[in-house]
């Protein structure tokens, strides 16, 4: 999950307690601490992002992973987000890094996320909560994290890309 907009850390935690309202069906299993972001991709004059990694376990005969993004993509609309620009500023995003070892490609939604191994917004946090995590692929995240080049001091990460 990340955030730019308003107040990042309230509107990470606010979606964590929409997603708790599933109950059973989407039960919390660990969360990263917040880090501080410098923006990644076309968009760098913006705010830095606070990301955060959540681990779910999610009940699969009720879930998809693509109704899992629909419901996502709700709860960033109800959290105010506007699609003004790609990649800019935005009070909640969620994507899916992974859905246990399903790889797909179908045009709504790629899984593991196409970006996930070059971001390391993503693979320190995803790291804190699942040190051993491997992907579909067989690349362990600390394999990903020795690829790509960041700064980290304390909670904030300086990445170039
Ligand atoms: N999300 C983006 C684009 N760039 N940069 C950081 N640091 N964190 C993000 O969550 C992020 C980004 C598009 O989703
Ligand atoms: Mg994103
Ligand atoms: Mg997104």
């Amino acid at each position: 999950m990340g955030s730019n907009q308003g107040d990042p850390e309230d509107n990470l935690n606010y979606a964590l307690t929409l997603l708790e309202e599933y109950g059973d069906e989407i039960r919390l299993k660990a969360f990263s601490s917040y880090y501080l972001t410098e923006p990644q991709g076309e968009v760098k004059d913006q705010p830095w992002f606070t990301n955060q990694v959540v681990k779910l376990e999610i009940d699969a005969e009720i879930w998809a992973p693509a109704g899992f993004l629909s419901t996502c993509t709700a709860i960033e609309a109800q959290m105010g987000r506007k699609r003004r620009q790609p990649g800019g500023p935005r009070p909640l995003d969620m994507d899916i890094i992974a859905w246990g070892d399903t790889v797909q490609d179908d045009g709504f939604l790629t899984l593991p996320h196409p970006r996930a191994k070059e971001r390391a917004f993503v693979l320190i946090p995803l790291k804190e909560i699942e040190p051993d995590f491997v992907f579909p692929d067989g690349a362990t995240v600390d394999e990903a994290l020795a690829a790509i080049e960041y700064r980290m001091e304390g909670n904030k990460i300086w990445q170039n890309g």
